[in-house]
Parts: structure tokens; C-alpha cells; sequence
């Protein structure tokens, strides 16, 4: 599978998201996407599945050199020594010595942005992750953030799929040599009748879904996590690298993005890029 070079990362441009997984299920699950092929897996303190899904990155036996694994300290924890416990805490449920890619998960203007990408970096020193990024940080947020950064940040990991636009976010990912990681690519499902992809889905002998995730990752620097409770999916969404969307379905399916539907929006959320 193609792997995106951001700022010396390589991240395998589809991975499997683990959001709402849980129990034996979430484990079966993640061991059977190596099994399959899959090398990045994503997971988050706030997913409360950190524990199942490094026990299916166990039962994969694979080497641990050979996979991506990305997990996040969520908001509640920024500040310097909460951040560095929710790290120790991460790896000790993951049983990893330490993750490929550590991200701020959700900004927290409560706390100085310095103290969190300070603690960010140091964790990344300390040898309990590889690589450094931030999750649904617009494009202000991530100028900041990369100016108090001494090591590069690889990726931006945020909402992102043919409902919602995020142009600029992608922008300013690109421009900084970071990846953009899509999350909820599929608009958990919401799309798969819109005529772009369910057009493209028959002159490709693809599944709506398989178009969409093609859609993304035929974008430079786009990277996506779909989730799926369902193992004959898993198998689905990674057959797509043997088809190439043309220009002309590439901005059918893109037009999409004017209605500007986001799905993860909260009282807690920053100021979104208005596109
Ligand atoms: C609120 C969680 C967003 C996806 O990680």
C-alpha cells in the first residue's frame, strides 16, 4: 500500500479506525485487518479501546516495525505532566514501548498551547512516540502550533469527507509537508446515493464506498481511517488500488463538499475554517 511521506513519517494512506470499537469484537477486528494487508491502525484514550486493540496487534504476530499505530491525548489532559500520564497510561494498555504517531486530540484554549506542544515534543524525545501531530486543529490553530513545534509535525488528523470542506485545512497540511488524515471518510454512509458516487461506483464496478475512499486517497497528502464493526468491509475498503477515478468524477465527487455537513461538532469545538 502507498505510504504518504509527511516530514519524514511514512503513513499508510488507509488504516483502520477504531472509534466506538470495543471489547473481543474491536481485538478480532484489528487482527483481522493485518491479517488482511492493513499496517496503520488509530486509536484514542477517548475511545476506551486502547487495551483491545493492542491485543489484536498482538495476535497479529507481526513485527512491530512493519505497522503504524497512532493514538491521541484527549483534551482533558494537555497540560504537561497530565499529558505525559496520559501517554505512559496509552502505551501501558496498548503494550507498546512506545507509538508511531502521537496526536493532540482535540484543542484546548484552557491551556497554553506552548505547555502542550512542549510536552508533545518531550514525549517524542523521550522515546514514547516517533512521530508528533495534532487532530481538529484549523488552520490558525495549526500555524501556532507548528511555530512552538522544534520537531515537525506530520499530520492533521480531522473530520473530512465529500459532505465537508476542508480545502484550507488540506492547504495548509500540504504546504507544511504534513499529512491530513480523514476521519469519518464515509459520512458514516450518508453519501453512497449521490449520484457522483453512485455513477462512478457502476462505471468502475466499485461499491460506493470503495469510490469514496479512492476519492480520498488519490488526493495528495490525504490519508484515511475508516471504521467498520463489519470484517467482510474490511476487506472492501482496501480493495481500491486497483482503479484510478478520473479528473472528471474526481470534481463531481469534490462539488460535494458545498454543503458543508460536519458531523463531530461540539460546544467544545474551535472556531472551524469557513472555506
Ligand atoms: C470526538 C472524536 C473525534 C474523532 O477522533
Amino acid at each position: 500500500m502507498r505510504s504518504i511521506d509527511a516530514n519524514g513519517a511514512q503513513i499508510p494512506c488507509l488504516g483502520v479506525g477504531t472509534w466506538t470499537l470495543s471489547g473481543p469484537a474491536c481485538t478480532e477486528l484489528v487482527a483481522h485487518a493485518l491479517s488482511l494487508g492493513y499496517r496503520h491502525v488509530d486509536t484514542a484514550v477517548l475511545y476506551r479501546n486502547e487495551a483491545e486493540v493492542g491485543a489484536g496487534i498482538a495476535a497479529s504476530g507481526l513485527p512491530r516495525d512493519d505497522l503504524f499505530v497512532t493514538t491521541k491525548v484527549w483534551h482533558t489532559d494537555l497540560q504537561r505532566d497530565a499529558f505525559r500520564r496520559s501517554t505512559e497510561a496509552s502505551l501501558a494498555r496498548l503494550g507498546l514501548d512506545r507509538v508511531d504517531l502521537l496526536l493532540i486530540h482535540w484543542p484546548n484554549p484552557a491551556v497554553p498551547l506552548a505547555e502542550t506542544i512542549e510536552a508533545l515534543n518531550a514525549a517524542r524525545e523521550a522515546g514514547l512516540t516517533r512521530h508528533i501531530g495534532v487532530s481538529n486543529f484549523p488552520t490558525g490553530l495549526l500555524a501556532e502550533a507548528r511555530a512552538l513545534s522544534p520537531a515537525p509535525l506530520v499530520a492533521n488528523q480531522v473530520e473530512h469527507h465529500p459532505m465537508l470542506d476542508q480545502s484550507r485545512v488540506l492547504a495548509a497540511c500540504r504546504a507544511a509537508g504534513m499529512a491530513m488524515i480523514s476521519y469519518c471518510p464515509l459520512f458514516r454512509g450518508s453519501l453512497f446515493e449521490e449520484p457522483a458516487i453512485a455513477n462512478a461506483a457502476r462505471a468502475h464496478g466499485k461499491t460506493p464506498g470503495q469510490i469514496v475512499l479512492r476519492w480520498h486517497v488519490q488526493q495528495p497528502g490525504v490519508a484515511a481511517i475508516p471504521r467498520t464493526s463489519r470484517k467482510e468491509r474490511l476487506a472492501e475498503n482496501l480493495a481500491i488500488f486497483d482503479f484510478t477515478l478520473d479528473a472528471a468524477e474526481m470534481d463531481a465527487i469534490s462539488a460535494l463538499q458545498s454543503a458543508n455537513r460536519r458531523l463531530c461538532d461540539f460546544a467544545f469545538s474551535p472556531q472551524w475554517d469557513i472555506p
